[in-house]
């Protein structure tokens, strides 16, 4: 279990572009929208082309896919959605959950808990560090809370996690093709996640990673869902704010329990750094491991499209 973590906390290490820690809102934050339940809008089937030039080799190369209609929810799922499917199963994620036992273990690792983000010190240059009492009521380890975060995205959500908040829902986690065309929506994708004008289209750092987040997109770690602006299809942050679960399977060589395709970048992609908020971004997650930085959104590909 030691090994497995560390291995994962080191392969966080590789992902991630910045500081983790949330801020309150700019008070030239962008406005957002109102959340209307479950909403969800219809997204056409078509073939593209999915992945991008290597820059990054595991968005390469480009091929032809195709993907067939389907609903798909507008934003990332919220604390308040998934406070509801807590009450209504009682549900235990996996951060709530006693890890395995294994003598030798550093005792923090031998609590319930998660990963979550900090900025590097000369002292401890390590991003990544497991926190006890870490889960999604509590992001960022015992202590931390998400009152009054009703509406930001629930974040240390483990696959298994997801993928039972869908189940309950009648929904499915999106494949990356799907995730992927959605995103796309039919637009070239931009290099840097803003408009022609410079209005930023989505959550990400601003300023030099990993020294300190600006927040002059408005926001300094995560935001609300729905506060910049939709994509073509009405679904909004999908290059930005967390990265989300899709139900691809992945592979990477340095991990140790399967891991599953993450779509989306997050609020620590910055420009100096990693870039991922680009539709064909793509990261390789272990599943059993939830993040600060890591949400979900759901697809229903059941529910007859629009008359
Ligand atoms: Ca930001």
């Amino acid at each position: 279990m030691r090994a497995r973590l560390l291995a994962a906390l080191s392969g966080l290490a590789l992902a991630a572009c910045g500081r983790g820690d949330a801020g309150p809102p700019d008070p030239a934050a962008p406005p957002c929208i109102g959340l209307a339940g479950e909403a969800m809008v219809w997204v056409p089937g078509g073939r593209f082309t999915m992945g991008e030039n290597p820059a990054y080799p595991e968005e390469g190369p480009p091929r032809a896919a195709t993907v067939g209609g389907f609903w798909m929810d507008v934003h990332e799922v919220t604390n308040a959605q998934f406070a509801a499917f807590i009450a209504a199963t009682g549900y235990r994620t996996v951060a709530e959950r006693q890890p395995p036992t294994v003598p030798g273990a550093p005792l923090a690792m031998l609590q319930p808990g998660s990963a979550v983000f900090r900025a590097p010190t000369p002292e401890d240059p390590a991003w990544w560090r497991w926190a006890p009492g870490a889960q999604w009521r509590h992001p960022a380890g015992a202590g931390t809370d998400i009152a009054g975060q009703a509406r930001h995205p629930v974040v240390q959500v483990a696959y298994e996690d997801a993928a039972a908040y869908a189940a309950w829902a009648g929904k499915q986690l999106p494949t990356e093709e799907q995730w992927e065309y959605a995103a796309r929506a039919g637009a070239p994708a931009r290099p840097e996640p803003v408009d022609a004008a410079g209005k930023p289209q989505a959550n990400t750092w601003q300023g030099v990673f990993p020294a300190k987040d600006l927040g002059s997109d408005g926001f300094a770690g995560r935001a609300p869902v729905g506060c910049f602006p939709a994509n073509a299809y009405g679904l909004h942050d999908m290059i930005g704010n967390v990265w989300e679960w899709t139900a691809t399977a992945g592979a990477r060589a340095d991990a140790a329990e399967p891991v599953g395709v993450i779509k989306g970048g997050s609020f620590l992609c910055a420009a100096n750094y990693c870039a991922r908020y680009r539709p064909a971004a793509r990261q390789f997650q272990e599943r059993g491991l939830g993040t600060d930085h890591i949400g979900f959104r759901l697809v229903d590909t059941r529910r007859p499209p629009p008359d």
